[in-house]
């Protein structure tokens, strides 16, 4: 049976052997004598609380509101650098401003989420995010790269998140000759087992870098050491800059391409190759309604007016409505069904693979369910989008009284470029009342979310790989 009072307390006497210095931490030093004491200062504290509350009740004392993560002095996002484009990046970085980049190199969506990470992660460790152009991959090499701001308007997203965004192109003249030397971690050589190079980057033809890294620590992996899920957690990333963090994970850095050169990670710009597997939680974050990426930053990814009135547009000639009309509500599905899907599906042939026009169907019904139940509306328009290309399938999509924009037709690449089947596609995805997508793609994935938290709409996947993997 204890007796001493902080055993009462439910303490004991472990850590006697502490050093004085520290003793005063002991949780045995709280005797029952001073625990009185204390709960009696508490109760009296509380007390004086409860009757100032009283007294203030009906005109409680105005909030002081502190954006923590903006950094200071910058309410127009081109505040955050000395002035125009610059043919060093050096010369236009301020010297009271920190700053982070990272690079892309997968699909479109992937690389859309991937900037969305790096901005989250320059959000929560106070840096002025710098993010690049989209690359072409899946519309081929030779198609040039789009500005992020053609896309999204950058000023609103700046609004929105508190934070300046800058593209590489408000940084550095594109036009520049110079090379610019820059030392970076390497994410990728910590978190996967496969490959010992830092990830492909297009930074040195793009933006003139050429860049030192320095491998991140193992640690920096979520699960370390393990090959199947090369995620790391935001803030392991986070603590490589600050000074602490920092000192503990440098080791000796790898030399640049072009000239060889040898620097440790960049503190003013941190820098890393690679941020598509990150997330605060799970791996594959955005697919969860937690996804802080989505929560705090991809939401308000908005589509350029340009872009949306383009898409509206298409939408208008498609459904026959006047040009000043509104556009009726729809629902949109995506089939993904290009060569990097079908590759999943193994032995079963393509068309037991992928789902039927019926499947489809019956995953429209359900959205058309929902909207009636919730709002009140039955969007009757129904609109494939694919990167199917063949004509047999399209024909199907007609048969079925569906809707398709027609890139052929409006000549779209001709009139706005390579990227822009592609994007008026995206658009389209995200501007309806419903969205089924193709289960495992992020393009439907993102398109759905636009859906749901926009347009207060439905996101359903269809699930594929057999005959009846969408059953339920
Ligand atoms: N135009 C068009 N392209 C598509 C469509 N679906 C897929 N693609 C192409 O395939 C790529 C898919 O890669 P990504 O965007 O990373 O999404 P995911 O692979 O589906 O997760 C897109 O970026 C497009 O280039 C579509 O409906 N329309
Ligand atoms: C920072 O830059 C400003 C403006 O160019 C300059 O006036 C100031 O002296 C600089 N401060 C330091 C510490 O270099
Ligand atoms: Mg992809």
């Amino acid at each position: 049976m204890p007796d001493s009072a902080a055993s009462l307390l439910g303490f004991d006497d472990r850590d006697k052997g502490l050093p004085a210095r520290l003793a005063r931490y002991r949780p045995s030093h709280w005797s029952r004598r001073r625990f009185l004491v204390a709960a009696g200062s508490v109760l009296a504290a509380l007390t004086i609380l409860a009757l100032s509350f009283y007294s203030f009740h009906q005109s409680p004392p105005p909030l002081t509101l502190v954006d923590e993560y903006l950094p200071p002095a910058h309410s127009n996002r081109l505040d955050a650098l000395v002035g125009p484009p610059t043919q060093k990046f050096r010369d236009n970085l301020r010297n009271d401003t920190q700053y982070m980049s990272s690079f892309i190199s997968a699909g479109w969506t992937n690389d859309v989420m991937t900037y969305g990470n790096l901005i989250y992660l320059a959000m929560i460790t106070q840096r002025v995010p710098i993010i690049g152009n989209f690359t072409p991959s899946h519309i081929g090499g030779d198609a040039g790269t789009v500005p992020f701001s053609e896309v999204f308007d950058i000023d609103y997203l700046s609004k929105a998140i508190g934070s300046p965004v800058l593209e590489w192109s408000d940084v550095k003249d594109p036009t520049s000759e110079e090379i610019d030397d820059l030392g970076c971690w390497s994410v990728w050589q910590a978190v996967q087992t496969r490959e010992s190079e830092p990830r492909f980057t297009n930074a040195l033809e793009l933006y003139g870098l050429d860049i030192s890294y320095t491998a991140g620590p193992l640690s920096l992996q979520k699960i370390p050491g393990y090959e199947h899920d090369p995620h790391a957690h935001f803030w392991s990333i986070a603590a490589l800059t600050y000074p602490s963090g920092r000192e503990a994970a440098l080791q000796p850095p790898q030399p640049s391409k072009v000239h060889g050169a040898l620097l440790p990670p960049d503190e003013q710009l941190a820098c890393f190759d690679y941020l598509y597997y990150v997330c605060a939680h799970q791996s594959f974050e955005y697919e969860y309604d937690l996804s802080p990426a989505w929560r705090f930053v991809v939401k308000n990814f908005r589509f350029t007016s340009r872009l949306q009135s383009i898409a509206e547009g298409y939408l208008k000639r498609m459904f026959g409505v006047p040009e000043d009309g509104p556009v009726p509500p729809y629902v949109a599905i995506h089939a993904r069904r290009a060569n990097d899907f079908s590759v999943y599906c193994g032995d079963v042939p393509r068309a037991d693979c992928f789902p039927t026009m019926n499947v489809y169907a019956r995953r429209i019904a359900e959205v058309q369910e929902d909207t009636r139940a919730r709002l009140g509306v039955v969007p009757e328009h129904v609109i494939m989008l694919s990167d199917e290309r063949d004509p047999g399938f399209w024909d199907a999509v007609r048969t079925m009284g569906w809707y398709t924009p027609d890139h052929t037709a409006e000549d779209t690449v001709a009139n706005y470029g390579r990227w822009y089947p592609l994007l008026i596609d995206a658009v389209i995805q995200a501007s309806g009342l419903g969205l089924v997508g193709t289960d495992r793609s992020t393009m439907s994935l993102l398109a759905g979310r636009r859906v749901q938290d926009w347009n207060g709409g439905v996101y359903l996947n269809v699930k594929w790989g057999t005959p009846h993997a969408d059953d339920h």
